[in-house]
């Protein structure tokens, strides 16, 4: 690693991974769990999109970080959601280039929403310069997307983790994108909400852009959402949350130093920060991608009405929603397991 710049140069990486490692004294997932998350693991990648509104709420920077060290998966492109999205594509940039991972290229989304505010990692990168950054960033996110879909040889899992503005851009912009692509995303509430108990609420990503959410649900392709229904009870603490705070790694350190900006820039009690981690959605949207064995899916017609809540509709388009955990705990083992396990960059690099 840079010592004065902590990033890691290519030239260096195999020396780097010798040298960083995972975290010596994280147990591994159990052989059982390990077979309930992956029952048919292939030696082939997975092409992916990440769509992301990074810098909002801090569970992007958690989920990017899963995807960064999940084999499973040949990431083609970032792109970045809402409101200032240079400023979002500013972050990204830097967390691929702190964790060797510039061969993914970036694509900056469009710029809706409120943009005065700034965003809460903002204090992450304010000596960065994203002019010098080594890889490719694409200004125009959504031709992005839509290239790297129809170019593809193969299906592509586009992967949403934000409110659906570039998605719906994407479509409209060329529809056909749909038939080269399955969606996978954080979206929607459907029999619970955010807190425990609760009933069905109009979800964030959804609701921000009720338009374009009614054009990424009813687009002519596999669909696959993680509702609050799921995703609103993953949340990292105790032992769990301990081995990602001490495992000192290039992917751990970024997820920590940006929980810690985020939380200090938010008027949150930084304390929190050092015992567990906020509710972590979108993580489950990025193993919804490589499966769905420790969830319970139903396939349900799905409509987003006009004020922006997802409900069931027997006559709209059915998608595969994860409606309940089979088991949580080993969702949240295998998350800290792949957090703290070796920087994915050998496979990536092919070094
Ligand atoms: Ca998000």
């Amino acid at each position: 690693m840079n010592a004065k710049t902590g990033y890691l140069p290519v030239a260096v990486l195999a020396a780097a991974l010798v040298i960083l490692g995972g975290c010596e004294k994280v147990e591994k997932v159990s052989a059982e769990v390990k077979s309930a998350i992956f029952p048919a693991e292939k030696n082939v990648k997975q092409a992916v999109i990440l769509d992301t509104d990074i810098c909002d709420d801090i569970d992007d920077t958690w989920a990017l970080a899963l995807l960064l060290q999940s084999h499973e998966f040949d990431v083609k492109l970032i792109t970045t959601a809402v409101g200032d999205t240079t400023a979002r594509t500013k972050v990204v940039a830097k967390i691929l280039q702190t964790t060797g991972r510039t061969d993914i290229p970036i694509g900056t989304g469009v710029a809706i929403g409120d943009m005065k505010t700034g965003h809460r990692q903002d204090g992450w990168v304010k000596d960065y310069d994203l002019s010098k950054y080594p890889g490719k960033i694409y200004p125009d996110g959504v031709q992005a997307m839509i290239d790297t879909i129809m170019s593809s040889p193969e299906p592509i899992t586009l992967i949403a983790i934000g409110p659906l503005s570039n998605v719906a851009a994407a479509l409209e912009r060329e529809p056909n994108i749909a038939k080269k692509a399955r969606f996978v995303g954080m979206q929607g509430s459907i029999r619970r909400g955010y807190g425990e108990k609760s009933k069905p609420q109009k979800e964030y990503n959804v609701v921000s852009f009720i338009k374009a959410s009614k054009t990424v649900f009813s687009a002519d392709w596999d669909m696959t959402i993680t509702p609050l229904d799921t995703c609103a009870m993953v949340l990292l603490d105790g032992d769990d949350y301990k081995k990602v705070l001490d495992c000192n790694s290039p992917i751990t350190n970024m997820v920590i130093e940006n929980y810690r900006v985020w939380a200090k820039s938010g008027n949150m009690n930084e304390a929190q920060a050092g015992a567990r981690s906020t509710t972590l959605f979108d993580t489950v949207a990025i193993y919804l991608a490589m499966g769905h064995d420790l969830l319970e899916t139903e396939n349900i017609g799905i409509r987003v009405t006009d004020d922006g809540r997802t409900v069931i509709d027997g006559k709209a388009k059915k998608i595969s929603c994860a409606m309940k955990w089979k088991n949580l705990d080993a969702f949240e083992k295998f998350l800290v397991e792949r957090l703290t396990k070796p920087l994915a960059v050998a496979e990536a690099n092919g070094v």
